[in-house]
């Protein structure tokens, strides 16, 4: 054996060994002694869209009681390019009340997600999403995951061609192993696993996840620089001329440790739309084979480009593609939240776009936020389209049906964001506590709080109508895109954050470390006279994150390299 191959990480040989993502995942489920499953399915089970989890408010209490954790199962959804049917709509809502806990988020990566699934329903949870005609095949996993692209709000008729597109690079790199309709589907065992092939992937898939998000300028709605893979579109005359390619973006990194950083993606190039699953495939089979195996905090492909250069990726990806990318053509992004309420697209049709917060869908006491979107979904005529930043488009509503959707919104209180501050509108928490296994901190639980207090600032200063894009996560993984925040707050431990300034309104720059595990307390106080400041002192249109830099309270971060510098 090779002392490459000594090295590799234990998940590479559980992909490895996994006959194409079986394991003993049938023998896990049907094992009635416990609610988990085997160490090594775990990692099997995120290629097929669900993690272990355990909920962790019961955690100290069961321990106490010698009993196995609470454990349950989050479900990850599918949705590429984030379009979802009304009837798709209704099942998710339906599940979710079934078998799951009566909630449903909305990610960053525009795909739902159920929490607190039991093993014992798992199978069937996901048998009736794929009878919707979803699916939860590399939700998660090794391999390239949910596709994200821009759901744009006017330009209608250039949306739906990158929609086309983004779905055809979704359908083109999903995995081509016949475990999960065998496992989830009781389909017959078409092949044996020694007949299963993956074409692109080969028997180990990925060294690491694998993200690709498609950007309409002005809208940077996908965040497309945090992407592994970015496409952001280019419209000349009125037309989809083709994509201008980034490679090399990524969010994780591991407090402590200065060898990991977030990384925004370069723009190496332009290629036409119908080039553009070719390029896709071949970024992915760079990655593939020159990602680093042995080290998982060192596998995403921002760290093979930065290792070996970005010229020389772009010979590689030449290379294997036998002709070059074009010259990279000029772009503006604006902005990269969303745009709320209604607006009309170039097909006519009327787009709403609701404020959720943090993406989690549930009735609350008094706000029936739940029931008033199933309502909506129940005489809806056009789509869902989940959007990058955890909110969601009531999309291609016809004249007439507007003024129905526009009674329930009413009737329910749904809010547009517009009664809202700016800043919340510009939120993002990921989900953290109870169910991520990974938080050290709260990030969804806490942030609506911790808002209600700045908000009392911004009205002191009078900044109530600014839009400022501020993120939480609970750990450093990045989950909420937390270091392209102009205010980011990364958890530490229970109730301490880092606190991050900086980052461009566009996304279009990462942010630095401002504050070291600080608590509430501190934050406000630190918050204050920044914000104060940025009231009476900004220029003509400066955002947040400029003035930040300008005013010496971070330095201008260029790129990973010089993240932690
Ligand atoms: Fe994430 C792991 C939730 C978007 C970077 N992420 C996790 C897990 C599965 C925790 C775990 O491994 O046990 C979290 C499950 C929490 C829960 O209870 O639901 C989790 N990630 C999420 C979601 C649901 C956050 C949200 O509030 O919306 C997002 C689901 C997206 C989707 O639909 O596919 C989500 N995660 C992201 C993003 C943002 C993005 O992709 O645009 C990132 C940063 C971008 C990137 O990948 O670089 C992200 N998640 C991570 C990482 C760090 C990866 C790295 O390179 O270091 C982890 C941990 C890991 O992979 O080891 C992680
Ligand atoms: Fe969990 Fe960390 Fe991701 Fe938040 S950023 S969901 S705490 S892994």
């Amino acid at each position: 054996m090779s002392d490459k191959k000594q090295r590799l990480t234990p998940v590479e040989h559980i992909k490895n060994d996994s006959r194409y993502l079986r394991g003993s995942i049938v023998e896990s489920l049907n094992n009635s002694v416990t609610g988990s499953v085997a160490p090594e399915d775990t990692h099997l089970l995120k290629f097929h869209g669900t993690y272990q989890q355990d909920d962790r408010d019961l955690r100290n209490e069961r321990e106490k009681q010698k009993l196995e954790p609470a454990f349950e199962f989050m479900i990850r959804v599918r949705v590429p390019g984030g379009i979802a049917t009304p009837e798709q709509w209704l099942e998710m809502d339906r599940l979710a009340h079934q078998y799951a806990n009566g909630t449903l988020r909305l990610t960053t990566r525009q795909a739902f997600q159920f929490h607190g699934i039991l093993k014992w329903n798992l199978k069937q949870t996901i048998k009736e999403i794929n009878d919707s005609l979803l699916d939860t095949i590399a939700a998660c996993g090794d391999v390239n995951r949910n596709v994200m692209c821009s759901p744009n709000f006017n330009q209608s008729e250039i949306h739906q061609e990158a929609y086309e597109w983004s779905k055809k690079i979704s359908d083109h790199l999903t995995p081509q192993t016949t475990a999960y309709h065998e496992i989830w589907l009781d389909k017959e065992k078409v092949a044996d696993s020694r007949d299963d092939e993956e074409p692109i992937y080969g028997k180990s898939y990925l060294p690491r996840k694998f993200k690709i998000g498609m950007a309409i300028p002005p809208a940077n709605d996908v965040d497309v620089f945090s992407q592994d893979l970015g496409y952001i579109a280019i419209v000349e005359d009125g037309k989809l001329q083709g994509f201008n390619i980034a490679v090399g973006g990524g969010m994780g990194m591991t407090h402590g440790d200065t060898a990991t950083y977030p990384n925004l993606g370069y723009v190496i190039g332009f290629c036409k739309p119908e080039q553009t699953v070719e390029v896709a495939e071949h970024v992915v089979k760079v990655q593939r084979d020159f990602g680093d195996r042995t080290n998982r905090k060192h596998a995403r492909l921002k760290y093979t480009i930065n290792d070996r250069g970005v010229a020389w990726f772009k010979a590689e990806l030449h290379e294997r593609l036998g002709w070059e990318l074009e010259e990279k053509r000029p772009y503006q992004f604006e902005f990269a939240g969303d745009r709320y309420g209604w607006i009309q697209g170039t097909n006519d049709k009327w787009n709403l776009t609701l404020f959720i917060q943090n993406g989690r869908i549930r009735d609350y006491k008094g706000y029936l936020l739940m029931t008033g979107l199933r309502e909506i979904a129940k005489i809806h005529d056009g789509d869902f389209r989940l959007t990058g930043n955890q909110n969601v488009m009531v999309g291609n509503v016809s004249d007439e049906n507007k003024p129905r959707v526009e009674a329930i919104v009413k009737e329910y209180n749904l809010t547009d964001g517009k009664h809202t501050s700016a800043l919340r509108r510009n939120s993002i928490a990921c989900v953290a506590l109870p169910t991520c296994g990974l938080a050290m901190a709260e990030a969804e639980r806490y942030l609506p709080d911790l808002l209600d207090k700045v908000e009392v600032i911004l009205d002191e200063v009078g900044l109530k109508d600014g839009d400022i894009v501020i993120r939480m996560t609970g750990c450093p993984n990045g989950c909420g895109r937390p270091y392209l925040g102009e205010i980011g707050f990364v958890g530490k431990a229970p109730g301490k954050y880092n606190m991050y300034l900086g980052a461009g309104f566009a996304g279009e720059r990462l942010n630095k470390l401002y504050k070291e595990n600080i608590d509430e307390e501190e934050i406000l106080e630190s918050l204050k006279p920044l914000l104060q400041q940025y009231a009476t002192d900004r220029e003509e249109g400066e955002r947040f994150g400029m003035f930040a830099i300008r005013k010496g309270y971070v330095k201008y971060v260029n790129n990973g390299l010089d993240f932690h510098a």
